[in-house]
């Protein structure tokens, strides 16, 4: 009953969407291309990776992995990157007081990712604000900082549907200060971060921080949060972690309910205090309502799923523009190996993450049908779809990104000053045939059979190259 209600809400909601919209395919990348993240070569890096993991919400705040786990992750899928889990009930379980200890267990973690080459981003993941709003539902937030007033909960099935308990709509309006009661909450979480920062501001496998998972404004939404509440906020945050770190990456995520469907975010402007120019990333999800929670991408159900596709590459790179950050997809997926049109819902939100250019992060590596791994520790299909081949780093501005038929095709301008080649991730050990547009005998490549990368030194003086690998 709920999910055939969901369904219609759905339903309604992307029709009317549709309906406001030009649903047309938007070009990959208008007049302008977007900033990108870069390394500490100057390399755009484009994250494929895992959200690791969803087991990171219990008790512990810790992920189920094992270092194993992160080897076999690397060398089959590729990844480059991970958004790892943490939690904010288990960086400061009581007033002012952090875990040293805990940091100390989410260090050894980031060190298994730092010896993969990959970069992590760190997210401090929340939903239904945190486990004492609503039953255990949730996860984030320590009790101390959890206000309900009293106000009473039934966890919901689906879960999202518990967002709209009267205790959980309040315990964040109590956090955003909405109440005027609990202005402490916010100075709280932006205090923890710099924390946090703090201690990984020197790691170097660390590439930023996701400052707060799906923010969610309460009984203020859209543009009475957004803009007014989630951005100051946000400021807040970036400060303070700029006390302590002024050079990793910080991610800042629009509100979830809308954006995740592809809807306008009305997220206001977050500056970077940082000498040497901004590092602050737009990191939108998309979980297009029909195939998230158990739903199909099929018949009726993926014509509306591909009205949010077009609504989603409209809006959120606009978005990206209007705040002049790179655009990075924090969360996609969800979907059971065994649901109708898994493996093509997949690889469209693949093809449209290389068309804009961009990375992401697949939710999640939790084994299961919806993970890299089954409950048997057997592949999925996400464990083939997800190993595809792509771009780890790029010498200069990408500018084209598109792999079909067993043929990566990348192009790139030229960046003044990177000597560090770009480099491609294949599934397969054998060394594939390249060709580059660049002057014959002005380049040349590498293949390294182990990690599958081939290391490409184009020639500087040319202002764009395209590659081609098959
Ligand atoms: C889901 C988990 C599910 C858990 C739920 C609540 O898969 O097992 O019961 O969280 O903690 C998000 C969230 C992410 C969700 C994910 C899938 O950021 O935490 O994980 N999702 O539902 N937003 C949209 C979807």
């Amino acid at each position: 009953r709920v999910r055939t209600t969901l369904g219609r809400i759905t339903l309604a909601a992307a029709t009317a969407l549709a309906g406001t919209a030009t649903v047309q395919a938007a070009p990959a990348h208008a007049e302008t291309a977007l900033p990108t993240i870069t390394d500490d070569q100057g390399r755009t890096l484009i994250l494929h990776g895992l959200n690791t993991a969803s087991s990171a919400k219990g008790p512990t705040g810790l992920p189920w992995i094992s270092r194993d786990d992160v080897v076999r992750e690397a060398r089959d899928i590729g990844t480059n990157s991970v958004r790892y889990l943490i939690q904010w009930k288990n960086v400061e379980p009581r007033p002012g007081v952090y875990d040293d200890a805990y940091l100390d267990e989410v260090a050894k973690r980031v060190a298994w990712y730092g010896e993969q080459g990959m970069h992590v981003i760190l997210d401090m993941h929340q939903d239904i604000y945190g486990p004492d709003a609503c039953k255990g539902a949730g996860n984030g937030a320590p009790a101390w900082a959890t206000y309900t007033d009293g106000l009473p909960c039934t966890p919901q099935d689906p879960w999202v549907l518990t967002y709209l308990q009267p205790a959980v709509l309040r315990a964040y309006d109590n956090f955003w200060n909405n109440t005027g009661k609990h202005p402490e909450l916010m100075e709280h979480y932006a205090a923890a971060w710099r924390h946090v920062a703090q201690r990984f501001a020197d790691d170097r496998a660390v590439l930023g921080y996701d400052l707060m998972n799906e923010p969610f404004g309460g009984t203020r939404q859209f543009g009475f949060f957004e803009g007014p509440v989630l951005a100051p906020f946000y400021q807040r945050v970036v400060n303070a972690v700029r006390t302590a770190d002024r050079d990793n990456w910080v991610f800042v995520e629009p509100q979830a309910l809308g954006p995740n469907e592809g809807a306008e975010t009305s997220l206001g402007t977050v500056r970077d205090p940082r000498p040497g120019g901004p590092r602050i990333v737009f990191a939108p999800h998309f979980y297009p309502g029909g195939v998230d929670l158990g739903g199909s991408y099929d018949g009726a159900a993926k014509l509306l799923v591909q009205a949010q596709f077009a609504l989603w590459k409209r809006n959120m790179p606009a978005a990206a523009r209007r705040l002049g950050a790179p655009i990075w997809l924090g969360e996609v997926g969800g979907m059971g190996q065994d649901a109708p049109g898994a493996a093509d819902f997949t690889g469209d939100w693949l093809t449209m993450a290389d068309d804009l250019t961009m990375g992401w992060a697949y939710w999640s590596n939790d084994p299961g049908s919806s993970g890299v791994v089954d409950g048997k520790g057997n592949p999925t299909l996400f464990a083939k779809t997800l190993a595809r081949p792509y771009p780890r780093a790029v010498a200069g501005t990408p500018t084209r990104i598109s792999y079909s038929s067993g043929t990566l095709t990348v192009g790139w301008k030229t960046r003044p000053g990177i000597s560090a080649p770009t480099e491609l991730w294949f599934p397969s050990a054998t060394p594939p045939k390249v060709t580059l547009t660049d002057k014959p005998g002005t380049w040349r490549t590498q293949w390294d059979a182990t990690r599958h990368v081939l290391s490409v030194w184009a020639n500087p003086a040319e202002p764009t190259h395209t590659i081609t690998v098959h």
